[in-house]
Order: structure tokens, then sequence, then C-alpha cells
């Protein structure tokens, strides 16, 4: 089973998942080195599997698709405070969204930094994103929308559940 978690540089990948996985050294500052390569996160969810996720860098863009094989479920990670950075990675979801070797993966879309975004600006992103139009488009498809923070573990619960599902 093999589950990936993109989005751009800084959008919070790191930090959610360490939130996962109930990292007790987390701390504001733990998370502020960029993801170099990709980094690899064990997950112990309630019915005592365990789940591996491999982050991929924001700064490995290029070369993302070498990762996508085999891929069950996609954890993409978009920062709801910062709409510059929105259309860009909008983008970047649709190539993903268009990849055959992904054609069949569960995807998830985290709304992360929630905790300095609110509700206004998550619907922008979410309209930035085109996502209404996406889900249409893909209408085949499995995308689940989950907002989030790794500073105040919110949306945690959810992902847990969504990582525990048809597994
Ligand atoms: N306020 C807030 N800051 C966050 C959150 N998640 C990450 N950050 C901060 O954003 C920066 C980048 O986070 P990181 O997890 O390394 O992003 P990555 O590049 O996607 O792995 C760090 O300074 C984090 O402390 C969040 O949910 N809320
Ligand atoms: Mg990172």
């Amino acid at each position: 089973m093999t589950i990936i978690c993109l989005g751009p540089k800084g959008s919070g990948k790191t930090l959610l998942l360490k939130n996962l996985k109930q990292d007790e050294n987390i701390d504001a500052t733990s998370s502020t080195v960029p993801t170099v390569g990709t980094y690899f996160t064990t997950v112990l969810l309630d019915n005592m599997k365990e789940v591996t996720i491999r982050e991929v860098g924001g700064a490995m863009t290029p070369i993302w698709k070498n990762y996508f094989k085999g891929v069950r479920k996609l954890i993409y990670v978009v920062d709801a405070s910062n709409l510059c950075q929105i259309s860009a990675a909008g983008v970047l979801f649709y190539e993903i969204m268009a990849d055959p070797d992904l054609a069949a993966a569960k995807i998830l879309l985290v709304l992360s930094k929630m905790d300095v975004s609110y509700r206004q600006m998550r619907n922008e992103a979410l309209l930035m994103m085109q996502l209404s139009r996406l889900k249409r488009e893909e209408s085949h498809r499995d995308i689940k929308v989950v907002e989030a923070s790794g500073m105040t573990g919110k949306g945690m619960d959810e992902l847990r559940k969504w990582l525990a599902d048809a597994l």
C-alpha cells in the first residue's frame, strides 16, 4: 500500500505528518527545514494497522511523477492561508489528476494552516483550485477535502479515518 503526500513547498506537509504520527517532539520550529528528497512517516491507525506515507518535497515537483507508480492514496496539501500560492498549486493538482499512474488513486485534498485562515479564504481557495469543475470532470474519482492545521491538530481525526478506509 503506497501513500504519498505532495504539495507546494512550505504548505505544511511535514508538520501535518508529524501530527498524524503523534510525534511528541513537535514544536513550531521542528518543521522549518524544507524536506529535501523524500520523508517517510509511519502512522499507527486506531485499528492497529500501520500505514507508511511518503512526503515528496515541494522542490521536487519536476520529478513527482517518478513516485506515482503503485500509489493507492494521495494526500495533496495546500496552504489555505496563502492564496498567492493556490493557483499554482491548482495547476499542479490538475497535472497529478491527469497522470495515468494515479488513475485509480483516492485523493485527499488538505487545506492546511486553517488556524491562520478563515472560512472565506477556504471557499476562495477551493474556487481558485476549481474544485467543483475538477469533481465534475473526474466524477468517477474519490476526492475528499479536509480542513486541517498542524498547529492545532484540526482535521487529524478525519485524516486518520481516511487513511484507515479501504486499506
Ligand atoms: N500556522 C500554521 N503554520 C504551519 C502549519 N503547518 C505548517 N506550518 C508552518 O509552515 C512552515 C512549513 O511547514 P512544513 O511542514 O515544513 O511544510 P512542507 O514544506 O510542506 O513540509 C513551517 O514554518 C511550519 O511551522 C499550520 O497548520 N499552521
Ligand atoms: Mg516538508
